[in-house]
Formats: C-alpha cells, sequence, structure tokens
C-alpha cells in the first residue's frame, strides 16, 4: 500500500511556487498572535475561512511586509482541516491574484450572452437593480424575484430579498447535489445528514463508498479521517464503475455497471437478513417495518442482482459479512453528490436502511450526533410573509422536498401554457447556473424570458455573460462574511476577515445586500452600519468578541450534552412519524411513493454510445478554479477517459482530440484529449466536471476541455424531492467538429 502522504497529498502539492520555505514558521503552532504585530520577522497573519470549496475550512493568511501575500495556511485548531488545508485551498492564491478577475460594476448594452457591457459606478448599478426590482415587485409581486446562491455568506442577499418580500430561493447543493441524501436519511431517521457529513470515519472498521470517490472529492476533513483510518486497519469497499483513488485503497472494488447501485443495495439487504447478519438488538428496539422489509427483499438474491449489476452473488455476499463483521462501527457512506438517475432519493433510502440493519446510526464508527453553536440574529423586524412561493405556484409537486429546488424555478420561469411564469427575474449570487444546472438549452431558456438577472461574481463566468448587471464582488482573502458554526463532534466558530482592501472596483458581499437593502427602502432591517458592529454583537452574546477570533481564527466550544453517541440500551425517539427508524416510510407510503425501495431498470447506451459519468479532480472545484493559475499548473484541463477495448475499436489513441456527441445531437463546443486506461469499464466514458469553458474573458482555461453540462441534456428528475439525475447521458466520438446545437 503506498503510504499515507501519497495518498491525501494535502497541503504541499504544487504549493511550491506560492510557499516560501520559512522555518520560522514552521516552529509556529497556534500561538496567539494579534493581526497588528508581526509573527516573525515582517511576517502577519489573518483568520482566514477557505471559500475554494464548501468544506470551509479555517486557516490563516499571511502577509509578509511589504503587503503582499505569503502563503494560506490551516489552522491547527480546525477540525474541518486540523492544520492543513488541500490542494485548492493552498491554491486559493491563485483566485485572489486572477488578472482575469471581474474589476468594477457592468451594465450590458447589447443581447444577452454577448457580453456586452458599459462600465458603471456601484451607485448607478445598484440604483438601476433597485428601479428595477421595485417595478418587477409592482407588477408580478417581489416573490417573483428569485435568487440563486451558493456561497459563505447567502444570508446577506438572503435576507436583504425576505425583507422585500420574496422567500423565492434555491441552493444547486440541493437539487443537484446532497437533496436525495437529505430526504433518504430524515425520511430514515428523522435527521439529515448535513456538512461536514456525520460520518465517524476516523473510528470506522469498515467503510462502504458508492461513486462518493473520497480522495479525488478532497473534502478534506473526510479525506484525512479516511486515510487515518486504513492505517489502523479499516477496510474500504468500493462500489464504483471506475477505478477511483479509493478504489485503489480498497480491500474490495466493485466495477458495478452504472445505474444498477439500487440492485446491489437489495441485494446486500437480503443477504444481511437472510444470514442474520444484523444487528437484532438495535432493529429490535429503534425500527419499524423490519417484517415488510423481509418480505419486500426475498427475491432479491446475490443471484438476482450478478445479471443487473455484473457483481459475483460470492463477493456480494463476502463483503456483507465485511460489513457485518465490523458492524456497528460501519459506514455505507451515504455520498454527497447524489443526483444521478432519478430515483436517487430511493436509492439513498437503501443506504440508509443498510447502516440502519447494521446498528451503525448513533454508534462510534458508524454516524455520531453532530453539535453546533447558533449565534443569535440582532433584533430587527420580522421579515413579511410572502405573498406567493413556488410551492404555491406547484402545489402537487416535489412535497417532500426540504428546501428551495433549483430547476423548479427554471421551470418556474419559462411561461406554461397560458400561465403566467411565476419567476420574473433571477439574482443569481456565487454560482454558475449555466454550467452549474443540468439541460442547458432549457436554462438559456428561461433566461430569454426574464426582466431581469443580476450576477454577483468574482469572475467573468458564463452566468456573468448573460446577466443585465453584473456585480464584481471582493474575493475571501478581502472581505469578512458570517461566522462559520458547521456542525462536528464538537461545535466550533470560525472567522473570516479581509487580509488586504478588496482589488479594483469590488466590494464584500455583505456591503452589497446592504446598499442595495438602502436603496430598495429596507433601512429597518439593517440596524447596523458596518459588519464588524454586527459581528461584535453576536460575538458578545456567546460570551465571545472580534478581538478574541480576531487572535485565535477558530473557537473550539464544548459540546452542549454528552451525547455523540447513543448510549447502551438508550431509549430514543427519532424525528419520523412513528418515532422510531423507518425501515418502511409511512412518509414516503402517505405522499404515494413506494415505502420500501424498488429496482428500477435504466437505460443502457444504445451501440457506439458510451454513459457520460463524470466526477471530481482534487485539484480543482467544478468550473470556479480552472481559470486559477496555481491550480491550472497542476491540471488545466480534463480528458476523457475511454476503455482500451474501445479505444482499439475506434481507433483511438492516447491524447487523441475528439469532439463527444450525445444522444440528442449535441455536440462538445471544444475538443476533449483522450486518456486511454482499464480504470474505466467499457460501458462508460468519465470526465472531471468544470472545463469547457466558453467565456474569452477566461483567459486562461477558455477553450480547454470540454463541459460535461452542455453534454447532460437528459435529465431524469427525483419525484420525491425534484433532484436532477444527470448521469443518463450517452456520448459517442467525432473526430471533426460537428454543428454545435448547444
Ligand atoms: N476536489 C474536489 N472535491 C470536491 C468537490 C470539487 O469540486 N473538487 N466538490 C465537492 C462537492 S459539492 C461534492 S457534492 C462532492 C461530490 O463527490 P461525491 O459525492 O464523491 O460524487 P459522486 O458523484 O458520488 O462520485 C463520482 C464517482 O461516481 C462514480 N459513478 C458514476 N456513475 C456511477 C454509478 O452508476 N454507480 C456508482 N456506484 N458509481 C458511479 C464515478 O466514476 C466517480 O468516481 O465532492 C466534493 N469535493
Ligand atoms: N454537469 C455537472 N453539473 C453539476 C455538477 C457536476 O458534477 N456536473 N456538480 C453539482 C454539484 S455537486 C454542485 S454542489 C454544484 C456547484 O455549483 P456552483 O457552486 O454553481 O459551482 P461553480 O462552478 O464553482 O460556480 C461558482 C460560481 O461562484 C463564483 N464564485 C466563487 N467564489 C465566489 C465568491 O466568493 N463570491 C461570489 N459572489 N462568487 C464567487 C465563481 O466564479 C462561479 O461563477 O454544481 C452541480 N452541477
Ligand atoms: S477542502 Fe480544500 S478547498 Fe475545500 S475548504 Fe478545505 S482547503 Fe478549501
Ligand atoms: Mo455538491
Amino acid at each position: 500500500m503506498a503510504n499515507r502522504r501519497d495518498f491525501i497529498k494535502i497541503a504541499g502539492l504544487g504549493t511550491a511556487s506560492i510557499a516560501l520555505a520559512n522555518p520560522a514558521l514552521k516552529a509556529l503552532n497556534n500561538t496567539f498572535f494579534s493581526p497588528a504585530d508581526p509573527l516573525s520577522a515582517g511576517l502577519y497573519r489573518t483568520p482566514m475561512v477557505c471559500e475554494i470549496c464548501f468544506w470551509k475550512c479555517a486557516g490563516w493568511t499571511y502577509k509578509k511586509e511589504d503587503g503582499t501575500i505569503w502563503k494560506l495556511e490551516g489552522n491547527a485548531d480546525d477540525p474541518n482541516c486540523n492544520g492543513r488545508l488541500c490542494p485548492r485551498g493552498t491554491g486559493g492564491v491563485g483566485t485572489y491574484l486572477d488578472p482575469d478577475r471581474l474589476k468594477t460594476p457592468l451594465i450590458r448594452t447589447g443581447e444577452r450572452g454577448n457580453q456586452t457591457f458599459r462600465e458603471a459606478t456601484w451607485d448607478e448599478a445598484l440604483d438601476y437593480i433597485a428601479e428595477k426590482m421595485k417595478g418587477i415587485a409592482a407588477e408580478s409581486g417581489p416573490e417573483s424575484i428569485a435568487l440563486f446562491s451558493h456561497r459563505t455568506g447567502s444570508a446577506y442577499f438572503n435576507d436583504m430579498l425576505k425583507a422585500f418580500g420574496s422567500s423565492t430561493y434555491a441552493a444547486p447543493s440541493y437539487a443537484q447535489c446532497k437533496g436525495p441524501r437529505e430526504e433518504a436519511f430524515y425520511l430514515t431517521f428523522g435527521e439529515t445528514i448535513g456538512s461536514p457529513e456525520r460520518t465517524d470515519i476516523r473510528d470506522t472498521k469498515c467503510l462502504v463508498l458508492i461513486g462518493s470517490h473520497i480522495g479525488e472529492n478532497m473534502h478534506n476533513g473526510q479525506v484525512q479521517e479516511m486515510s487515518d483510518a486504513i492505517d489502523k486497519g479499516a477496510s474500504i469497499i468500493t462500489v464504483d464503475p471506475r477505478f477511483s483513488t479509493a478504489a485503489g485503497k480498497s480491500k474490495f472494488w466493485l466495477p458495478i455497471k452504472p445505474a444498477t447501485d439500487m440492485a446491489l443495495l437489495l441485494a446486500w439487504i437480503n443477504v444481511l437478513i437472510t444470514e442474520g447478519w444484523y444487528d437484532k438488538e438495535y432493529v429490535e428496539k429503534y425500527t419499524f417495518g423490519f417484517d415488510q422489509l423481509k418480505a419486500h427483499v426475498r427475491s432479491f438474491t446475490p443471484e438476482w442482482a450478478y445479471g443487473i449489476t455484473t457483481i459475483k452473488p460470492d463477493v456480494i455476499r463476502d463483503t456483507a459479512r465485511e460489513m457485518f463483521n465490523a458492524s456497528p462501527a460501519v459506514i455505507i457512506h451515504p455520498g454527497r453528490h447524489t443526483t444521478w438517475y432519478g430515483d436517487d432519493t430511493q436509492r439513498l433510502r437503501t443506504v440508509a436502511i443498510l447502516n440502519a440493519l447494521l446498528g451503525s446510526w448513533g454508534r462510534r464508527g458508524g454516524f455520531y450526533n453532530p453539535d453546533r453553536i447558533s449565534l443569535p440574529q440582532m433584533p430587527g423586524p420580522e421579515f413579511p410573509k410572502p405573498a406567493r412561493t413556488w410551492r404555491d405556484y406547484y402545489p402537487d409537486k416535489y412535497v417532500l422536498a426540504g428546501e428551495g429546488v433549483s430547476n423548479v424555478l427554471v421551470d418556474a420561469s419559462i411561461p406554461d401554457g397560458e400561465r403566467e411564469p411565476f419567476v420574473k427575474a433571477w439574482f443569481v449570487d456565487a454560482t454558475n447556473l449555466i454550467e452549474t444546472l443540468p439541460d442547458k438549452r432549457r436554462t438559456l431558456e428561461a433566461i430569454d424570458k426574464l426582466e431581469l438577472i443580476v450576477a454577483v461574481d468574482i469572475m467573468p463566468m458564463e452566468i456573468t455573460g448573460y446577466a443585465d448587471v453584473v456585480l464584481p464582488e471582493a474575493t475571501y482573502l478581502e472581505r469578512y462574511d458570517d461566522i462559520r458554526v458547521s456542525p462536528g463532534r464538537v461545535p466550533t466558530m470560525a472567522l473570516r476577515m479581509p487580509a488586504f482592501e478588496p482589488q479594483y472596483n469590488s466590494k464584500p458581499g455583505w456591503w452589497i445586500a446592504r446598499e442595495l437593502g438602502l436603496k430598495l427602502g429596507l433601512k429597518e432591517y439593517y440596524p447596523w452600519e458596518n459588519i464588524e458592529e454586527l459581528l461584535e454583537w453576536q460575538l458578545k452574546q456567546v460570551d465571545s468578541s472580534l478581538d478574541e477570533m480576531k487572535r485565535i481564527g477558530v473557537k473550539v466550544l464544548p459540546r452542549s450534552y454528552d451525547d455523540i453517541y447513543f448510549a447502551p440500551g438508550e431509549d430514543i425517539e427519532f424525528g419520523t412519524a412513528t418515532g422510531k427508524i423507518e425501515l418502511y416510510s409511512t412518509q414516503l407510503a402517505a405522499e404515494g411513493f413506494d415505502p420500501m425501495p424498488k429496482y428500477t431498470p435504466h437505460p443502457q447506451p444504445p451501440e457506439g454510445y458510451y454513459r457520460l459519468i463524470y466526477g471530481r479532480a482534487p485539484m480543482h472545484t467544478f468550473s470556479r478554479t480552472s481559470n486559477n493559475q496555481h491550480l491550472r499548473n497542476l491540471m488545466d484541463e480534463n480528458n476523457v477517459w475511454v476503455n482500451p477495448a474501445i479505444a482499439k475499436r475506434w481507433g483511438i489513441e492516447n491524447g487523441m482530440e475528439v469532439w463527444l456527441r450525445n444522444q440528442d445531437g449535441v455536440v462538445s463546443n471544444f475538443p476533449i484529449k483522450v486518456r486511454v486506461t482499464e480504470r474505466i469499464r467499457w460501458d462508460s466514458v468519465y470526465m472531471v466536471h468544470g472545463f469547457g469553458h466558453g467565456n474569452k474573458l477566461l483567459t486562461r482555461c477558455f477553450g480547454k476541455g470540454a463541459s460535461d453540462t452542455q453534454l447532460i441534456t437528459n435529465v431524469k428528475i427525483d419525484p420525491v424531492m425534484g433532484g436532477t439525475g444527470m448521469r443518463e447521458n450517452f456520448v459517442t466520438f467525432l473526430f471533426e467538429p460537428e454543428e454545435v446545437i448547444s
């Protein structure tokens, strides 16, 4: 086995160009220093919370005496990172320094999407937006203005719109990401998983990864814990059609036929029950519906699943026994990006049920009970109750969705027969919707109908090209945001504060939201003048202060109760209708869905086509880092992985450029290089999401690699919560570009 360092490559990878070796700094632990005082000769540090992904690691921005950046480093007290940033976090310097950044507010002068803007002052840009918003509110109601946001500090814009009268809000991290798993676990255990995940990987003896590709999916603390668990002898079972980094560390790799996971999961349940390999006491005490489940899975034998999944029956039995032997210190990991095939909530229900049978929920090495601190809000007026929400517009759709569904807001922006669209304007904050939502043509159709699009971003991205007004935000190294209060084994608070003045004419999100709020006549909702006043007040309520947080960056608080795991024999009331862990879901049954998960076959690729699957690379985050010079040095384009047998059939050689065409005739805008590798099944091709940028203002990454989103035109909607299943798209190879239909 490669050693731990080879595997995680957290801090260090490719950072030589940014971080100069400094023995004085290495000797430092977490001694307290005021940001005003030098750490050692000519070095200063400021608390930082990383915004390169949503793990939100806390750390420090180190500056040199001349005020320039030296490097970013993790805060040793932060349980999300334990003092180490991942390569993306370290390379975040490149986001701050990117010369292509948005520099000043812009107002569109030409057609949407044509990138013709004039520069404007903040006053002018915000007046323009406020006037438009008032006009739209007068005609269609304030709730017709929808907010899409995905960032730390979403609350600033969300609260401004709520004060204005709109709760029409969605984050792509729900219906394009973790929504199915959150609902599945909520339906089963009465609680969601949350972020960071409550998986007790550190102490697990067996970790089962289904799709979830930890290691390439570089969620820092999770990767560190997995590597610690491996060192302590935990076994890893990876179910993935691709030989992922995690597969390389696994005792068992199950190269499953894509889209058939449900059959494997049901067969595992069948084996656990048939063999008696489950936690009888736990199941008896805590669960509801065991007898129904037992009858339900009777025919889902490993032999049945073999024909569907291509995983041999003895492997299914051996892996089931491996899980049982480790139980309750076993985790069937719920994954994070779970919107795959449209029956995703049901697939994640089988994952939840397996965990329940093995007694891992609430047990050491399984799932712990997280704790977090909640910071009080400054007293102010109540938000008005919005006249309508998207649920009034679609009363029968996705009643079990616990959050706003971004694709539903897109649908609600397009006239529906005679019906006026519910949504008339988009306020898009820190999400590149064009590349983030599948079915780009539908996104563009909606955009075409809108009366106003505002984009708050740091870079000229695909979405900013379609905006009427573009507002340049200061990067995370140049601004305050709300205090990070991530859940974890212990509650923590972490401060993000500016290490630098905002470059160019950019402004922090809190300032933009507040100024616009004032222009909309919402002054009473802003009992604070500037963010420091607000943060100071909030921190005082929990016996801390801004000064303290500036010194320490991260404050670890005691747990409110000693309840991280269930006590032996403890009586527990779960947050479900029956108060039990629902193997049989009464709520799904009440809403007319299958109360226990069933296997439904999904189409397989037609002759000459291959399933398009996608994932993460350790050195990039979605589409947001592809222009970052430091991270580009590590990877500057994506490749398409093709199995050697298929490459041979097509006469494709390693490194050759191809265009991809999907089942609907859509051809990738840009060519992509082929990586011929045994690490992918013959029926699929794989690429990393986030490349193939079409905005020329991204001077470094324009046209590098291909966009998976462009090829995802067939979307399978999850009927339970509205998630967008994106993996039922099939592609073939072209050697010359054809007409592009994107
Ligand atoms: N470096 C980096 N890390 C990140 C991110 C990032 O952008 N960059 N993003 C973060 C976010 S928000 C998320 S949601 C997570 C996403 O990360 P995960 O939740 O781990 O994503 P998945 O979609 O589960 O994983 C993709 C894997 O699924 C496999 N796969 C494809 N189809 C199938 C199938 O039918 N069955 C099975 N069993 N496997 C299949 C692919 O081969 C690939 O290895 O990553 C997080 N971590
Ligand atoms: N095809 C495809 N689609 C996907 C996925 C996939 O794997 N494939 N993954 C899905 C998942 S799991 C998720 S969570 C979503 C992620 O969806 P997004 O969060 O939309 O992903 P990004 O592409 O990183 O876009 C982030 C945008 O915010 C901007 N930005 C970055 N930092 C800041 C900041 O500090 N302030 C402001 N105002 N803007 C900032 C970036 O420039 C960029 O325009 O995508 C989903 N969509
Ligand atoms: S995992 Fe990496 S990119 Fe994400 S917050 Fe942590 S350091 Fe930043
Ligand atoms: Mo995600």
